[in-house]
C-alpha cells in the first residue's frame, strides 16, 4: 500500500465522501490514489480558490467537515482566501496540499514554496508530512482540530513521499500511534452561572435579543426565550437563517446592511441577551451602560467583545437557552407590542423603497420579488458587494430555508462557489446565487462551466445565478462617495457590459435578461421553474443608494431622486452625499 493509498482510506474512515479538488504533479499521487479507490467524489472546479469556498459552503449547509485539495505551490497559493473564509466564519475545512520532493526542500525547486509558513496565519493546523509513519496522527489531528476549533487544517504531502510504500508507526521510541474520531461536545454553563443570567434578563423590561450564525439550529430555543422575555431579536449577517422573518418581534438584520427596527430595538432596550454572534459593528449595539446585557457563545474568545456583558456564558446556543428557559420570568407586552408597530412599518417601507423607479431596474426589487417566490426549502447564497444589502433586507426567510456568504472575510467571488457547494450538499433542493456583475467577471462565470459540468447529477434542477448587471462596482463605489466624500471615480469603477445571459447559453445553461421591471415576476416565475440551471441576468441602477438603517424613506426618496438628476455632478454627488450622512449621524447622536 502506497502511503497516498493509506491517506484516502483514513479519509473514508473520517466520513470524507467528497473532495473538491485541482489536480497538479504535486499532488498526483492523492489523485491516482483517489482514482484507485473510487469511494471518494471529486468534484473539479475552475480555480482552487472556488474549491475552498465549495468546501466551506459545505461545512456550511452541512455542519460536516469540508475537503478541498490543490497541488502545491500556485495550488496551494490560490487555496489561501476560501481557507481564510473557513477561519473568519469559524468553519471546519481539511486542505490537502501537494509538494515538491522532499529531497528538495528548501532548495528553491519549482513550485516548492514553505507552505508551513504560507498556511501558519490561517490554519488551526498545518503540518507537512515528511515521513509515511507520521501521516496517520497528522491526517488525525488535522481533521479532529479544524473540527473541534472550526477552522481550516491543512496537511502538505511531498510527491515522494505519496508514492512511497507506507509504514505504520511502530509501537517504539520515535513514533507515535493515533486513530481517527471525534465528538463533539455539549458545553454548557455551570447553574449558578445560568442563575445570575436569569437574573440579569428577568430584572429588565425591555429585552433585545442578538443572534449569530451560533444560533443556526436552535431556533425552537431562540423563539420560546424570546416569547417569554417578550423581547424583539435582531440577527447578524450570518445568523439570517436562524429565525424566519415573518415572526412578528424578528426585527431582521442589524448594522449597516440592517434595517430601522433592529437599530430602534437596540436604542431602545435596557437588556441585551446576545447569542452566537461576533457581529463586529459594535456602534450598533446599545450605549455604554444603557442595557445589561449577557451573551452566550460556544467560543470563550468572542464573549463580550462588542459589548461589555455582566455575565459571559461559555456554551452551546441551543442547550444553554435550554437550561435558561425554566428560570426566566413571563414578561408584560408592551416592549413587545411597540416593535411590532416599527416592524409594520418597516415593511412598508421596504416595500416602498423596492417599489420606486428607477433606471432601468431598482435592485431592491429584484429581491423582494425573488422572495415572494422561493421554495419553501431553497437555499441562498449571496455575494459581497451592493446585493448583499437587498439580500440582508429585501429577502425575507422562510423556515426551513437555507442562507448564507463570505461573511467576516466578505469576499467578492463567493456566491457561485457557495452555490454549486450547498447543491452538492443537497441535490434536492433549490438553490439561488445573488451575485453582482465585479463578482461575477471576477471568477463566478467561470464557475458556470462548473455548473454545466455537474447540473446532470442533481435530480432537483433549480440553480438560479441572478446577476445585477449595473456596470459598476456599485458596493464601493457608494462607500467612496459617503464615507470618503469623493465623486465617482470611473477608472477604478466602470465594469464591462458582457451578456452574461448569453454566456449561459453558450455553455448549456438557460439564459434570462431583463431591463423592464415589469417583468421581474415572470422572469422569477421562469427561472424557478426551469429544466435547468438558469442565469437571470437583470439591468439594475447603480445609483439606488444602499442606504444605512436609519434614514426615513422621505430622505431616501430625496436623495435618490437627486442622485438620478444629477449623477454627473461630482459636486452635487459629494454634498449630497456629506448631506445624507449627516442627517444620519446627528440622528445617531439625538437618539
Ligand atoms: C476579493 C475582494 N476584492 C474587493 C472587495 C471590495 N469590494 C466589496 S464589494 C465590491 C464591489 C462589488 O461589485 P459588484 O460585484 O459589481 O456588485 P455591486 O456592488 O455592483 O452590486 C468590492 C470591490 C472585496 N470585498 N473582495
Ligand atoms: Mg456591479
Amino acid at each position: 500500500m502506497k502511503t497516498a493509498d493509506f491517506f484516502v482510506d483514513r479519509l473514508k474512515a473520517w466520513g470524507v465522501k467528497r473532495i473538491f479538488g485541482y489536480s497538479g504533479d504535486g499532488i498526483n499521487g492523492v489523485i491516482g490514489a483517489l482514482q484507485r479507490d473510487g469511494g471518494i467524489d471529486f468534484i473539479q472546479p475552475r480555480h482552487e480558490e472556488m474549491a475552498a469556498f465549495m468546501a466551506v459552503a459545505h461545512a456550511k449547509f452541512t455542519g460536516d467537515l469540508g475537503v478541498c485539495l490543490a497541488t502545491g505551490g500556485p495550488g496551494a497559493t490560490h487555496l489561501i482566501t476560501g481557507l481564510y473564509d473557513a477561519k473568519l466564519d469559524h468553519m471546519p475545512v481539511l486542505a490537502i496540499c501537494g509538494q515538491a520532493e522532499s529531497t528538495v526542500r528548501g532548495g528553491s525547486y519549482q513550485q516548492e514554496l514553505n507552505l508551513d509558513r504560507a498556511f501558519a496565519d490561517v490554519a488551526e493546523y498545518v503540518q507537512e508530512v515528511s515521513h509515511p509513519a507520521q501521516l496517520p496522527h497528522v491526517i488525525d489531528r488535522a481533521i479532529r482540530m479544524a473540527l473541534a476549533r472550526r477552522g481550516p487544517a491543512v496537511v502538505v504531502l511531498p510527491k515522494d513521499v505519496q508514492e512511497q510504500a507506507f509504514e505504520a508507526p511502530k509501537r517504539a521510541h520515535g513514533f507515535t500511534r493515533s486513530g481517527p474520531g471525534y465528538s463533539r461536545p455539549v458545553i454548557v454553563p455551570a447553574e449558578a452561572d445560568l442563575r445570575k443570567a436569569a437574573d440579569v434578563l428577568n430584572a429588565g423590561e425591555k429585552v433585545a435579543m442578538l443572534i449569530g450564525a451560533g444560533a443556526i439550529g436552535a431556533s425552537e430555543e431562540v423563539i420560546s426565550v424570546a416569547e417569554k422575555l417578550g423581547a424583539g431579536v435582531a440577527k447578524a449577517l450570518l445568523g439570517k437563517s436562524a429565525l424566519p422573518d415573518d415572526l412578528p418581534f424578528v426585527t431582521g438584520c442589524i448594522g449597516l446592511l440592517g434595517t430601522k427596527p433592529s437599530s430602534n430595538l437596540m436604542n431602545g432596550c435596557d437588556t441585551l441577551l446576545i447569542v452566537g454572534s461576533g457581529f463586529p459593528w459594535s456602534e450598533f449595539l446599545p450605549k455604554d451602560g444603557a442595557a445589561r446585557a449577557v451573551q452566550i457563545d460556544v467560543e470563550p474568545a468572542m464573549l463580550s467583545l462588542r459589548y461589555p456583558c455582566e455575565v459571559n456564558l461559555h456554551g452551546d446556543a441551543a442547550e444553554t437557552l435550554r437550561l435558561l428557559l425554566p428560570m426566566l420570568n413571563e414578561k408584560g407586552r408592551e416592549w413587545r407590542r411597540e416593535i411590532e408597530g416599527w416592524l409594520r412599518d418597516w415593511w412598508q417601507t421596504l416595500e416602498a423603497r423596492a417599489m420606486t423607479s428607477a433606471h432601468p431596474i431598482n435592485p431592491q426589487r429584484v429581491v423582494s420579488e425573488m422572495s415572494l417566490r422561493l421554495p419553501d426549502n431553497a437555499i441562498i447564497t449571496s455575494d459581497s458587494g451592493s446585493c448583499a444589502n437587498w439580500y440582508a433586507r429585501d429577502y425575507r426567510v422562510k423556515r426551513g430555508q437555507m442562507a448564507s456568504l463570505s461573511g467576516g472575510l466578505a469576499s467578492m467571488g463567493a456566491a457561485v462557489p457557495y452555490a454549486i457547494g450547498a447543491k452538492f450538499a443537497h441535490p434536492d433542493r433549490a438553490v439561488i446565487a445573488l451575485v453582482g456583475d465585479g463578482a461575477m467577471q471576477m471568477n463566478n462565470m467561470a464557475e458556470l462551466i462548473t455548473v454545466a459540468k455537474y447540473m446532470d447529477r442533481w435530480p432537483e434542477k433549480r440553480l438560479v445565478i441572478c446577476v445585477f448587471n449595473n456596470e459598476d462596482l456599485n458596493e464601493v463605489t457608494w462607500e467612496q462617495r459617503v464615507m470618503n466624500g469623493n465623486p465617482r471615480f470611473d477608472a477604478s469603477q466602470d465594469i464591462p457590459d458582457v451578456r452574461y445571459s448569453k454566456f449561459a447559453e453558450l455553455i448549456g445553461l438557460s439564459g434570462i435578461y431583463i431591463d423592464n421591471p415589469d417583468d421581474l415576476g415572470s422572469a422569477w416565475e421562469q427561472a424557478l421553474s426551469a429544466d435547468r440551471p438558469v442565469v437571470l441576468e437583470v439591468k439594475t441602477d447603480p445609483e439606488i443608494a444602499p442606504l444605512p438603517p436609519h434614514i426615513s424613506f422621505k430622505e431616501a426618496k430625496n436623495f435618490m431622486f437627486s442622485m438620478a438628476k444629477d449623477a454627473d455632478a461630482a459636486h452635487v454627488i459629494r454634498d449630497t452625499a456629506r448631506q445624507v450622512a449627516n442627517a444620519v449621524l446627528h440622528r445617531e447622536k439625538a437618539d
